[in-house]
C-alpha cells in the first residue's frame, strides 16, 4: 500500500475532496482482494480480477464529468495505462530520451495528464485493507450526500481466515488446515448508516446464468441500495444486466469497437441525475 496506513489514505481522501469542484464524485473499487492464509503471509486466497471493469469505467466517468476516487488493488490495471500492457516495447531512444509516436499512446498520456487533478488513486492489497478503506472513504464522502456515486466493481473475497485462526508461520504441509469463515456482508451497514443518501451500485458475478438475476435481486433487497450490475464471468465484456427495484435492463455490446462500460456509465449517470434531482440537489 505504498507504505501509507489506512488512516493516512483516508486523510488524503479528505484533502482531495475538500476543494472538489465538480458536481459529482464517484468512488470506484477495482480489482481483487487478497485473504492471507498465514500471519507471516506466504500464501493467500486471491481471484481472477485484473481490474479491467473498474479502470475502464473510471475513464468513462472522468469523461462524463465525475471526479473519481479510484480505490484499486495494488498492481491491478489503471485508467489510461491499462491499454498498454507492454509499454516498454513501444518505446525507442532518441537523443537520450524514451519516445514513441504511437497515436493511441500519445492520446492516452494526454488524457491521463488532462484528468490528473480529478482522480485520486488509493491502493489496497488485502481484504482487511479493502473493508477498512471502503468504510473510511465512505465516511469522508457522506457530507457530499446525493452527489456521491459508489461503484463497487472490485471482486471481493467471500471467504477468509479470521486473524485468531491464522497460523503465525508458513503452514506446514503435514498440518494443512483452512478454517475458512464467510466474509461478513458490510454493504447493508454502508448503505443504511454511512452513505444513506448516495447512489450505490454493486456488482454481482455468477457463473450459472440461471441464478444471476435472482441473486442480484436478493442483493438489492438485502442491502437496500439503488442498483446491481449483474454479470457472468465469461461474457462480462459483452453483456450485463442492470437490476433495480422495478425492472431489469440488458446491455449488450453490438459494436466490437466499443467497450461495454461506455453504455454502463451512460445509463448510470442518468440514474444518478434522477437520484440527485429527486433529492433536490442542484445540477
Ligand atoms: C464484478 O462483477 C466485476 O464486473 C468483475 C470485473 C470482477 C467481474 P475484471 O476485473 O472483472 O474486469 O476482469 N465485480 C463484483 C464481484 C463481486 O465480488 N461481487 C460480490 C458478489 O457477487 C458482491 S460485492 O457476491
Amino acid at each position: 500500500m505504498h507504505g501509507k496506513s489506512i488512516a493516512e489514505h483516508v486523510k488524503c481522501v479528505e484533502a482531495f475532496v475538500k476543494d472538489f469542484g465538480s458536481e459529482r464524485i464517484a468512488l470506484v473499487t477495482s480489482g481483487g482482494t487478497q485473504a492471507p492464509l498465514e500471519k507471516n503471509t506466504v500464501r493467500f486466497i486471491d481471484n481472477f480480477s485484473m481490474g479491467t471493469r473498474g479502470a475502464t469505467s473510471t475513464e468513462y466517468l472522468l469523461a462524463a464529468g465525475y471526479t473519481v476516487i479510484f480505490m484499486h488493488r495494488e498492481s491491478s490495471l489503471l485508467p489510461f495505462s491499462r491499454h498498454f500492457p507492454s509499454l516498454f516495447t513501444m518505446l525507442h531512444v532518441e537523443d537520450g530520451k524514451a519516445v514513441s509516436s504511437d497515436a493511441k499512446l500519445v492520446d492516452n498520456i494526454q488524457k491521463s495528464i488532462h484528468y490528473r487533478n480529478r482522480i485520486l488513486f488509493v491502493p489496497f492489497v488485502t481484504l482487511d485493507q479493502y473493508l477498512h478503506l471502503l468504510e473510511g472513504i465512505c465516511t469522508v464522502l457522506e457530507p457530499l450526500h446525493e452527489r456521491v456515486l459508489v461503484y463497487l466493481a472490485a471482486a471481493v473475497s467471500d471467504f477468509y481466515i479470521k486473524h485468531d485462526d491464522l497460523p503465525t508461520h508458513k503452514m506446514k504441509t503435514e498440518e494443512v488446515s483452512l478454517p475458512l469463515s464467510v466474509v461478513p456482508k458490510n454493504l447493508q451497514r454502508l448503505v443504511e448508516d454511512i452513505v444513506p443518501r448516495s447512489f450505490v451500485v454493486s456488482f454481482k458475478l455468477e457463473t450459472d446464468e440461471s441464478i444471476l438475476v435472482e441473486k442480484a435481486r436478493k442483493a438489492l433487497s438485502s442491502y437496500g441500495h439503488q442498483l446491481v450490475v449483474a454479470n457472468m464471468l465469461h461474457t462480462r465484456k459483452e453483456h450485463v444486466v442492470l437490476v433495480d427495484n422495478e425492472k431489469e435492463m440488458h446491455i449488450r455490446l453490438t459494436d466490437k469497437n466499443k467497450e461495454i462500460e461506455e453504455d454502463i456509465i451512460d445509463n448510470i449517470k442518468e440514474r444518478h441525475s434522477d437520484h440527485m434531482a429527486n433529492a433536490g440537489t442542484a445540477q
